[in-house]
Order: structure tokens, then C-alpha cells, then sequence
């Protein structure tokens, strides 16, 4: 597909024969009107695509299906047999959501979605699904999540679950459950990809052909086998998930996907598009980004009205009705349809004249006519070149009668009664399957008898697409273990080098991708930040994974580092797509079950840009039982200076805390990281691997790297480092009896230090400090060791770790964190010592990493004061002591908490309640004309009153910053020598109020808080 081919640009290389294609063109619209001329521009154009000529995107074709009635192939299957079966699945489906309702009231389930999509299913089990039961590795089904109780019901019509099964529908909680929905991590034989959270199943499925293509262009394993089909519903497709990702499927001509789209024109509350067409919207996205679009719309009983259909009336009523009209077709009459569709025109009237009112209500959808959707699916695996979407139109509920079928409530309907169930019968044909009597209480489960037609016509086709589907399988991979040496150089620090962990991280990976053994399945992904992270040379050496190699040279061509692209290159940078790069994590992470062969996916991203924005990905990673490493760099948020509000993260290891999948860690050294890495991979590639995906916080704040202690103490640290903390510095030697215990993680590790220091020096203070790797394995332990306690009333009760680790005792235990408070305080309750958190609550500011740890409190000055004050709650140090340790300090103890949202931020000058109150806005507006009458030079200053505080205005530029204790002076200074140059004009003062040349703008916090200076200069107010 080309999406820019401007003619006009090419030069004409035969002028004769253009101009005789336009006469011919002419001479057609003029002779034989527009719509024959516009007929043969699209046979043109498809004659073009079967000829790979490629031309620009023309994205929208007239709402007919695309293959006509005359190249429909011949349909091989049985179709009695076909639709028996179906009729079965249909009726289960129906029944399986009726009982588990009728058992546990309000349990849920859907009927809809599967009685609208149960042929776009079954054409693909019977005809195209391939399954693994030959050895292979089979074609990966993404079903539409709400359409599972079909899949289930299909399951048990061959015979693979029971009827006890399908009555745990949505009762998982006793075993032998059915999940709702498809959750591998809960039915791990069954499902594979987890689906119904809206949106992930469409970016998952592409980026599980991207990897396809990736592992098959690496050699790792022959993926040439198998397609990629995604079943997503017409609703979902507004999710931005759902479209995101179009592009990279049609850009990497990725022609083993496909999508179904079920449009049955609703989602749940009503129509997808009332008053526009939802297929006619997806045929311009879809081809716009370089799809096939195959459209399903009619049924074949419409093919005899279409071929009537000389004058194009019926397409013209075909493409100018909206979906919302369409819709209230589908639940009226005959005669309805007949006045209100194709009344209006006495040529589509006559063109019905013989077909009777049932005739008119039954020509159907092509969603739900099977050969149609065979030919579409036929086509759909035979294009190649690029991915190919069908777009078939059915109704939501069809076959469940008209009290459910295209209404409005139809999603919602759980339950049928039992006269919905007789029509349901009826129109199924099963009158010889369910008896009158059988639908008194509990509707049956049916499924064709032992050697019947059906059934053996149901396993000829399973022994044709080696058996059935879904199905996942778990094979043994062999143990493979990198070479001790990639982790050991990790081990002896850095000496006086300072680097950081996201550096030592990075030449780890290094190491691994160089690793002859494991090597070759180390999968580094970013979303273009490799730079960032100090990946460079991994690019140059491993290369950049891109389909269609490197057909360009690269502007660094001639330095040693250069961006290096090739079709067998083993860094996926995917752009920037943070939902994409985890969704190519998840489908390397999952590698081992669907290709039988374990990946190592190692993800670099910005830690703000991963659980908190695609934390719905990140949790069907874990029900996919993902393996991989996740690393959170640029973390902490003080430790990533500058970057602000947006950037700095304290929070992501308590999101990823509330995954039950991710083992978390916060490292604080590169020997910390190396260990927790090297059982990361040893496990992924071990003899039993756990499904969990590691989180590591990685952060660019460099120092020198102390080494891992040797021998004894060595292995204790190691053990320590993946329970998650180990003692890393002892009580220093101090004259008197006072202790306490600093725990830090992250880079909090050198304030913690300078605070040891500190309490030792000056205040006699012994502190030793615990490197904490992880809060959150903590927690889990001591959760289990509670709950053990609880449930062993009569036994010896166990210690949690953390608990043991601390002893017991009135010696303050002080943690200190780059993030929330809430993450030391995972394990506040189980430490035997008085507790006290630091951290970095609060909205993250752009500024140097020292003003921001002093600004959230979390330098060596606040931890110090915290253990004193600790200490003198028993009396042990005298608050005087602490007082004189904030004032020394500096420490206003009269600001606000960092984290009190409402004094976040600058004000408007009349803030907060400028609406409310405008006459103490005209009040201070007098007060500021009057001042500025004095001069240039000294305005002096004057104080008002508003909303109960006192507000000093000080209009030199002197007194404000000298009155400012807070305000570091030689960080102040050039501020203020900046702010004296822009006497006249716009500006912000040296600690943030602004000001225009008009007006001042608005009052720094610290002016607001701190009895709310403002250092204004000279600006005039004239307005406000
Ligand atoms: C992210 C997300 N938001 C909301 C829902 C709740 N939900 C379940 S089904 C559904 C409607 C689906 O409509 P459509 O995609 O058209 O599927 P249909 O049932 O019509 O085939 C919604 C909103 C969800 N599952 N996931
Ligand atoms: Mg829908």
C-alpha cells in the first residue's frame, strides 16, 4: 500500500497514452454516467492490489460485501452437519449462562455477544483453526472475552469439559470452575489469551504477530505456520488500544493476522454508531493503515436483490442508511421493513414486490450467513502481503428470539425464561433433543450421541485441523544457565567510578545478549528511550529488530554507535508505545507456551510510563503467566531531577505491588541488581519456572558501587537481596546507649549514610542500616506467616522475616524511600520497634535532586531529626534537642506538608477564592495602585488582609528573599541577580511568584505558605 502518491510529482514518461486513459475516462462518465465510471475505477483498483500494484489508500468501498456473489469459492464443509453442531453450541451456550444464573442469582454471564458471533466462530473452528495436537504449535486465537460461554460450550460438545464443569460456570471458587472469561492464569489448560478487559485483546494480538515474525526472522523457532486471529467486538473497536496498533500490522506487511470485527452494530448500553456506519468508519481506519478489508455485510439472500439492482438504488438506500436505522430494521416487521427501507422508492419497492413480509424479515446479515464467512475467511488466509481485517455485520442475540435479539438491553440479559427457551428450540430445530418435559426447571446440555453423524463429522474435521482449539500447552524446554562471569564483574563494585544501577544495567544485559548460551534469547525492548538508558552499544551490536532491514544509511553511519537496524536485529525498539512495547513483552514473555521455547524479554522503560499507564496490560501479563524483567528506570522522584510533575515517579512499586505476579525489587547497587537478575534468568530458563515477571526500579543518580561481601557474609547478602533485606551497615561506635535503625532503598542509600554519620558525630546517636531490595516480598512474607499464625492457634507462632530481621525493642526503626511513604509502610505493622516513613508523597517538581529532597524531606537532615525525634518520644533525647536539630537544619516547621494538594502549585494572585470574593479582590486591587505610587527604587511594602491570612507585599527587591529562611543563598542568588535584570517585563522571581509586565500572575507557595510574600519588582498593576 503507498499512502503518499501524488501523480502530479511522476513525471509523465508517455503523455500519448495518459491522455488516452482520460479520453476513455470521459467518454465513459459522459456516455454511461458516473456510477458505471466510478464502477470501473474500483474494478481498476482491485485489479491494481491482485497485481501488487501498489497505489495510495482509497479507504472506503459502498457498504456491499467485497467479494461479490460470483467469486464466492465453493463451500467444502457438511452443511447440515455444520449447522447441527452449531445448533448445539448455540443451545449449551444459551443454557450453561441460564443455569449459572438460576444457581446464584445475578452470577452474570452473556448471551448475546456468542449468539451474535457463534458462526464467525464455528466457520473458523470447522474450517480454519488449526490446533497443536500434530505437535505443532497451532494458530493463536484471541476470542472475543463475553463471547466465552460458547467456547465452552463447543468444548463440551467435544467431549473436553463435563457437564459438571459447565455448571461451575462463573463458580471458580470450589475448583473445577469455569472463569468467566478467558484467563489462562485460572483454566491454564484452556485459555491463552486473556481477552475481555476492552481493547487489550486487539494491541496483544498484533504485537503477537510482530513477534511471530520476529522469532521466525531470528530463527528461533518456524512460526510460518500459524496465523494470529483476533475476534474483537464493533464496540471495542473505540478503545485506543484496539486501533493503536493498526499501523505496525500494515507497515510490517504482517500477513498471518487477521481480525474479525463482530459488528452487530451495538455495544452495551446501544448503538456503536447511531447516526453513522461503524463498518464503513473501520473499512477508512483499517485501510488506512494499510489492512485488506474484507466486508461481510449482506447474507446471501440479498445477492438476487443486488444483481436487480441496475440503477443503483438499492446501494444508494444500502449506503445512505445509518446504522441506528438499520438497528430499528432488525427489530421490526416485514411490513416495516417493506415501507420504511424500501418504501420511499417505488424501484426498490417493486424490486421486493414478490417477496412476502417473513421473506423480507428473514434475508440476513452476512455475519451470519456460513458461506459468505467462508469465502471471507478463505480469502482472508490467502492474501498475502498485509494483514487482513473482515468486517461482518450480524445481530446481537440472533437465534435467542425478539425479545432479545438487536434490543438495547440485549447485553444485559442473563437469563431466559423458559417460553425464550422453547423459541430458542424451535429455532434451532432441536425439538428431538429437548423435549416439552426437558424444559421444566434447568435447561439440558445436549451434545450428539456417542457415533452420530455429528459427532463424527465434528472429529473428522478436528483430525483435519489437528485437534481442537483453544488449547494451551506447556512443553519442557531444556535448563539453560548463562555463564557465571556475565554477573560476577558486579560483584566487586566500582571503586571510585560512579555509575548507576540503569548503567550496570545496562552492560549486564550486555553481557547476557553476548552469553553463547542464553545469549540468543535475550529479547531487549524499549519505547524509545534505549538512548536514555545507556543502551547504545547494545544497538550497535545486537542491532535493531526492523522486518524490512535497513535500507537507508543511518546519519551516525560513521561512528562506532550508530542506530543499527536489521531484519534479524534482536532489540525491538517499538517506538513510542509503551501499551505496544508491553504487549511484545507479553508475547515474548509467553513464548515458552505458545512456541514451546523460553524468551528472556527484558523491558527498559520510563518507571512514571509503566504500571501507572499501562498497568491493565500489565495485569493480563500476569494472568497470561507471563515471564520476563520489567525495568522501571529513571525512577525515583527526587532521584530523576528536572523532569517534573509527569516524570518523576513515587509510586510505581506499590502499583506493581498490587499485581499478584510481579516480584518487586528496589535496588540500591549494581551487585544488588546483578543478583536479583541472576535469578531472575536462572529461573526463566531453570527446570521449574515460576509465572511471574520481575519489577526492578533502575535509577540514574551515579556513585561509586561497593562491593558484595565476600564468602559467608556474601551469601547471606545474596539470600538477604532476594528476601528482600539484609543488614548492609552495623551500629557505628558511639559513647552512650542510643540506637536506632535507618532501612533506605534505591539511592536513599547515601542519605542514609550521611544520617548514620551524622547521628553518630553530633548526637551519639548508633544507627545501622538495612538495604531494603524489597518491601513488597516482605509484606507477602509476613501476610503468610500472619495468616499461618491465625490458623495454628495451638502452635509455636512463626516469625516473619522482617520481624526477625528488626528484633524487637524501643529503638526507633526510621525507613526512608524515593516513593510514597505507603511503601516502607508495607510492612509497618509487623516491625516490633517504633516505625517511622520517609517519602515522597505529593505531586514531583522539576529541580535539582537536592531541592527536591530537601522539598519532599527525605535529605540526611530530615532523617536525622526523624530518629531524634523517634528517641525523644520515650524521653531518651529531650525535644529541645530536636528543635535545635530543625532549626540548624533550616527546616521551616511551620510549611506545609510537600504533599497537601491544595497548597500545590502556584496561585493566582487573588486565589483561591477569587470568585468568591470580589470585594476583597477590588480591596487589594486599591492597596496596589495606591503603593505603586511610590517609585521606582523603593516601593517599600505594605500588608493585607484577605481570607483570614496576612498577606506582606514587599515591593523591593531586598527584604522578600533575606526573609526567606528556606532559600539556599547561593542557589538564590543567581535568581534574584536574574530577576533584578528583568527589572520591566515578565519574569519569575527567584523562588516563583510571576509576573507580567502588567500584572503580577500569580504567588509562589512558598511566599503563600510562609505568611505569603510577594517580591513583585516593579510591575505595574494595572489589571488583575
Ligand atoms: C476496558 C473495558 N471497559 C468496559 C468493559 C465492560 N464491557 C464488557 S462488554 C462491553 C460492550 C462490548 O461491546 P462490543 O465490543 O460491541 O461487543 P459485543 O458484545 O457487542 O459483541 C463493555 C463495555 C470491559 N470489559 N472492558
Ligand atoms: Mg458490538
Amino acid at each position: 500500500m503507498l499512502f503518499d502518491g501524488i501523480s502530479h510529482q511522476v513525471p509523465d514518461t508517455d503523455p500519448g497514452e495518459t491522455a488516452e486513459w482520460l479520453d476513455s475516462f470521459d467518454a465513459v462518465v459522459d456516455a454511461r454516467g458516473r456510477s458505471r465510471a466510478r464502477y470501473l475505477l474500483m474494478k481498476l483498483l482491485e485489479r491494481a492490489r491482485t497485481k501488487q500494484v501498489d497505489f495510495p489508500a482509497a479507504v472506503s468501498t459502498p457498504y456491499v460485501n467485497t467479494i461479490p456473489a460470483d467469486a464466492e469459492p465453493w463451500f467444502p464443509g457438511d452443511e447440515y452437519q455444520e449447522r447441527r453442531i452449531r445448533a448445539y453450541i448455540r443451545w449449551n451456550a444459551a443454557a450453561m449462562v441460564t443455569r449459572a444464573n438460576t444457581r446464584t442469582e445475578g452470577i452474570g454471564g452473556h448471551l448475546s455477544t456468542y449468539a451474535s458471533s457463534a458462526a464467525l466462530y464455528e466457520v473458523g473452528f470447522n474450517h480454519f483453526f488449526r490446533g497443536k495436537s500434530d505437535g505443532g504449535f497451532g494458530d493463536q486465537i484471541f476470542f472475543q472475552g463475553h463471547a466465552s460461554p460458547g467456547i465452552y460450550a463447543r468444548a463440551y460438545v467435544e467431549g473436553r469439559l463435563s457437564e459438571a464443569e459447565l455448571d461451575n460456570f462463573r463458580h471458580e471458587v470450589g475448583g473445577g470452575g469455569l472463569p468467566s472469561y478467558p484467563h489462562p492464569r485460572l483454566l491454564p489448560d484452556l485459555w491463552e489469551y486473556p481477552t475481555v478487559s476492552m481493547g487489550l485483546g486487539p494491541i496483544t494480538a498484533v504485537y503477537q504477530a510482530h513477534v511471530n515474525r520476529y522469532l521466525n526472522l531470528r530463527r528461533l523457532v518456524d512460526t510460518s505456520a500459524s496465523r494470529v486471529w483476533c475476534f474483537v467486538g464493533d464496540g471495542e473497536m473505540d478503545e485506543p488500544e484496539s486501533i493503536g496498533a493498526l499501523g505496525v500490522a500494515g507497515r510490517e506487511h504482517l500477513d498471518d493476522l487477521i481480525f474479525v470485527v463482530n459488528c452487530n452494530l451495538q455495544r452495551l448500553d446501544g448503538p456503536v454508531r447511531g447516526n453513522g456506519k461503524i463498518i464503513q468508519e473501520l473499512e477508512a481506519v483499517f485501510r488506512g493503515a494499510g489492512w485488506n478489508v474484507i466486508k461481510v455485510i449482506w447474507g446471501s439472500r440479498w445477492d438476487a436483490l443486488l444483481a436487480k439492482d441496475v440503477d443503483g438504488v438499492l446501494l444508494d438506500r444500502m449506503n445512505t442508511t445509518v446504522d441506528g436505522e438499520y438497528q430499528k430494521l432488525a427489530v421490526e416487521s416485514g411490513a416495516y421493513i417493506r415501507e420504511h427501507f424500501f418504501g420511499p422508492d417505488p424501484r426498490l419497492r417493486k424490486m421486493v414486490e414478490d417477496l412476502s413480509d417473513d421473506d423480507l424479515v428473514s434475508l440476513p446479515r452476512g455475519g451470519h450467513d456460513y458461506r459468505k464467512l467462508y469465502a471471507a475467511y478463505k480469502l482472508a488466509t490467502e492474501q498475502r502481503g498485509a494483514p487482513t481485517v473482515i468486517l461482518a455485520k450480524t445481530i446481537k442475540g440472533w437465534t435467542l428470539g425478539p425479545e432479545i435479539e438487536a434490543r438495547n438491553a440485549t447485553h444485559q440479559i442473563k437469563k431466559m425464561s423458559k417460553a425464550q427457551l422453547r423459541t430458542l428450540r424451535d429455532r434451532l430445530y432441536l425439538t428431538d433433543d429437548i423435549p416439552e418435559d426437558a424444559l421444566e426447571g434447568d435447561p439440558p446440555y445436549i451434545r450428539p450421541a456417542e457415533g452420530s453423524d455429528a459427532l463424527e463429522y465434528l472429529k473428522a474435521r478436528g483430525r483435519v485441523l489437528a485437534g481442537p482449539v483453544p488449547v494451551r500447552v506447556v512443553r519442557r524446554a531444556p535448563v539453560l544457565r548463562p555463564d557465571a562471569k556475565v554477573f560476577e564483574e558486579f560483584a566487586s563494585g566500582s571503586g571510585t567510578q560512579a555509575v548507576s544501577t540503569t548503567m550496570a544495567f545496562a552492560r549486564l544485559l550486555r553481557n547476557l545478549v553476548r552469553d553463547p548460551t542464553v545469549g540468543a534469547l535475550m529479547a531487549p525492548i524499549v519505547s524509545d528511550e534505549a538512548r536514555t538508558f545507556g543502551l547504545e552499544p547494545l544497538i550497535a551490536e545486537a542491532k535493531i529488530y526492523a522486518p524490512d532491514g535497513q535500507n537507508y544509511i543511518p546519519v551516525d553511519a560513521d561512528l562506532p554507535l550508530n542506530y543499527a537496524e536489521s531484519s534479524s536485529g534482536q532489540v525491538l525498539q517499538e517506538g513510542i508505545t509503551e501499551a505496544g512495547a508491553l504487549a511484545t513483552f507479553t508475547a515474548l514473555s509467553t513464548a515458552y507456551a505458545t512456541w514451546g521455547q523460553p524468551m528472556v524479554p527484558v523491558y527498559l522503560f520510563y518507571s512514571m510510563f509503566g504500571f501507572q499507564r499501562i498497568g491493565d496490560l500489565a495485569w493480563a501479563l500476569g494472568d497470561m503467566r507471563g515471564r520476563g524483567v520489567l525495568a522501571g528506570c529513571t525512577a525515583g522522584r527526587t532521584t530523576l531531577m528536572g523532569e517534573g510533575l509527569q516524570h518523576d515517579d513515587g509510586q510505581s512499586p506499590l502499583l506493581a505491588s498490587t499485581n499478584p505476579a510481579a516480584l518487586v525489587y528496589d535496588a540500591s547497587f549494581a551487585y544488588e541488581m546483578a543478583v536479583i537478575m541472576e535469578a531472575a534468568v536462572t529461573d526463566m530458563l531453570g527446570p521449574n519456572p515460576l509465572d511471574h515477571f520481575w519489577y526492578l526500579t533502575l535509577y540514574n543518580e551515579t556513585y561509586p558501587m561497593p562491593a558484595l561481601p565476600e564468602g559467608e557474609a556474601g551469601a547471606v547478602v545474596r539470600q538477604g537481596i532476594i528476601d528482600g533485606a539484609y543488614r548492609f551497615a552495623e551500629r557505628p561506635q558511639t559513647a552512650g546507649d542510643l540506637a536506632a535503625t535507618l532501612c533506605f532503598s534505591g539511592p536513599m542509600w547515601s542519605v542514609a549514610m550521611e544520617a548514620q554519620r551524622v547521628l553518630a558525630e553530633r548526637y551519639g546517636v548508633a544507627a545501622d542500616a538495612w538495604a531494603v531490595t524489597s518491601w513488597t516480598r516482605l509484606r507477602t512474607d509476613a501476610l503468610e506467616v500472619e495468616r499461618w499464625n491465625r490458623l495454628h492457634p495451638e502452635s509455636e507462632p512463626r516469625i516473619p522475616r522482617i520481624t526477625a530481621a528488626l528484633g524487637a525493642g524501643r529503638d526507633p526503626v526510621v525507613a526512608i524511600t524515593d516513593y510514597m511513604r505507603a511503601v516502607p509502610d508495607q510492612v509497618a505493622r509487623f516491625v516490633d520497634r517504633p516505625y517511622l516513613s520517609l517519602g515522597t508523597d505529593g505531586f514531583g517538581r522539576s529541580d535539582a535532586r537536592s531541592a527536591l529532597r530537601g522539598f519532599f524531606e527525605v535529605d540526611a537532615a530530615h532523617l536525622v531529626v526523624a530518629v531524634l525525634q523517634q528517641l525523644s518520644l520515650d524521653g531518651r533525647v529531650k525535644p529541645s534537642v530536636v528543635a535545635d536539630a530543625i532549626a540548624e537544619s533550616g527546616i521551616d516547621p511551620e510549611r506545609e506538608a510537600p504533599f497537601k494538594v491544595h497548597t500545590e502549585g502556584q496561585r493566582s494572585l487573588l486565589c483561591p477564592d477569587v470568585d468568591r470574593d470580589v470585594e476583597e479582590r477590588a480591596a487589594l486591587l486599591l492597596s496596589l495602585r495606591q503603593c505603586r505610587r511610590g517609585d521606582e527604587g523603593d516601593l517599600g511594602g505594605f500588608q493585607h488582609e484577605m481570607h483570614g491570612r496576612r498577606f506582606c507585599f514587599d515591593l523591593d527587591d531586598g527584604p522578600c528573599y533575606q526573609r526567606a529562611p528556606l532559600l539556599d543563598p547561593v542557589r538564590q542568588r543567581p535568581g534574584i541577580e536574574a530577576a533584578r535584570d528583568r527589572r520591566v517585563g515578565a519574569g519569575v522571581t527567584a523562588h516563583g511568584c510571576t509576573m507580567s509586565a502588567s500584572r503580577v500572575i500569580s504567588i509562589c507557595p512558598r511566599c503563600w505558605n510562609n505568611s505569603s510574600r510577594i517580591w513583585s519588582r516593579t510591575a505595574p498593576f494595572v489589571s488583575l
